[in-house]
């Protein structure tokens, strides 16, 4: 097996990393290593936020290969945000709940009526250090919609708003494995894996 940090707070995150990186990998977490505090999200675009994170964890942790996820959705309607403040458009640490109830209010300014849909899209940039060195990028999208109807139980975010292109049901609707093959961290981990197979690590 080969071990893995994954420089994130977020179980979700960890959760369907975990299950679209499959057995080979053996992956650890800021959960997992409480003593690690990494640095502050200081970029404006989401490879300098992933970049940031990585190489803070990598910092911790010499010789081992770590990965950081920064992602989020943006709204075309909204000049993309919440964007790279997706995790803290409320404030700095504010709930799942509390986002998701401002990105409603902020589409009631805007939208005719409470059914509309607007187009958005998830994206995701991972990026992959080892001892301080960025050995690689890997983005993906989902495209799709957004409105203030929710629905759904499953997920974490925003998925209860967001429904991808081309499906009537929300990321929240979708059976986790449904939500892995579509969705914008599904297909960066693909492009990682494909890299990690093309160069593998000692
Ligand atoms: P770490 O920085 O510790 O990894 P975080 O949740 O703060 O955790 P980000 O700064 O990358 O991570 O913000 C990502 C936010 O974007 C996340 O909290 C959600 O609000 C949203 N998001 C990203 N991917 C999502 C997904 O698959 N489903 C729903 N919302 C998602």
């Amino acid at each position: 097996m080969s071990r893995l940090f994954l420089a994130t707070s977020n179980p979700h995150k960890t959760h369907e990393v975990t299950t679209l990186l499959g057995s080979p990998w053996q992956v650890e977490d800021m959960l997992s290593h409480p003593g690690i505090t990494l640095p502050e999200e200081t970029g404006t675009t989401f490879e300098e936020n992933a970049i940031i994170k990585a190489k803070g964890g990598s910092a911790a942790l010499p010789g081992v290969l770590v990965m950081a996820d920064d992602s989020g959705l943006e709204v075309d309607a909204l000049d993309g945000q919440p964007g790279v403040y997706s995790a803290r458009y409320a404030g700095e640490n504010a709930t799942d709940a509390e986002n998701r109830l401002l990105l409603k209010e902020r589409l009631r300014h805007i939208g005719r009526n409470p059914a509309q849909y607007f187009p958005a899209r998830f994206y995701c940039c991972l990026a992959l250090v080892r001892d301080g060195q960025l050995l690689h990028v890997a983005t993906g999208t989902v495209e799709g919609w957004v409105s203030m109807i929710q629905r759904g139980k499953g997920g974490f975010g925003y998925d209860s708003m967001f429904y991808p292109e081309g499906f009537k049901k929300s990321f929240a609707e979708l059976s986790q494995a449904e939500k892995n093959t579509l969705s914008h961290r599904g297909q960066a981990i693909e492009m990682m894996k494909s890299w990690l197979d093309r160069n593998p690590q000692p």
